[in-house]
């Protein structure tokens, strides 16, 4: 009840990648082999523009290396540098579009979470009042 045959099919489709470390469409995106909207980058990380922006400011954090971290929830002690560099990039990402005032950092992990790309992201959102809670 209450969720729709549209979200559940999404939940499913995210279900069944969920503990895959098959590569996924940001690695082409990290090898500039599918274009996209950049930010921000650097040796560790990449930030672009969401293709389906859900705020006028709405951009991605990644790592470069993904090195198991599909999502938050496999996160390893080996990986505690990586994640605060990932905030720390988030904050330049915030700075260098001028919502340093207001801006929101979301990690969506695993189906129950609405994950649906198993590569850790940051999104990074602004640009726009946001409203608590989120859906
Ligand atoms: P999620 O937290 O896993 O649901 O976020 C994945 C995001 O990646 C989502 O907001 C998509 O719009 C976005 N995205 C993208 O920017 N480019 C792509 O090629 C694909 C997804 I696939």
């Amino acid at each position: 009840i209450g969720v729709t045959n549209d979200e559940e099919a999404l939940a499913k489709a995210a279900a069944v990648n969920a503990d895959s470390e098959a590569p996924t469409i940001f690695d082409k995106i990290i090898a500039k082999e599918i274009p996209s909207s950049i930010v921000y980058e650097d040796e560790k990380v990449l930030a672009f523009r969401d293709v389906n922006p859900q705020a006028p400011v709405h951009v991605l954090v990644i790592p470069k290396f993904r090195d198991g971290l599909t999502m938050l929830g496999k996160a390893e002690e080996r990986h505690t540098e990586m994640l605060g560099y990932l905030l720390y990039a988030a904050k330049i990402v915030a700075e260098k579009e001028g919502i340093l005032d207001g801006f929101r950092v979301v990690i969506n992990n695993g189906p129950g979470g609405c994950q649906s790309v198993y590569h850790l992201h940051l999104h990074v959102l602004g640009g726009r009042q946001m409203t608590w809670p989120a859906g």
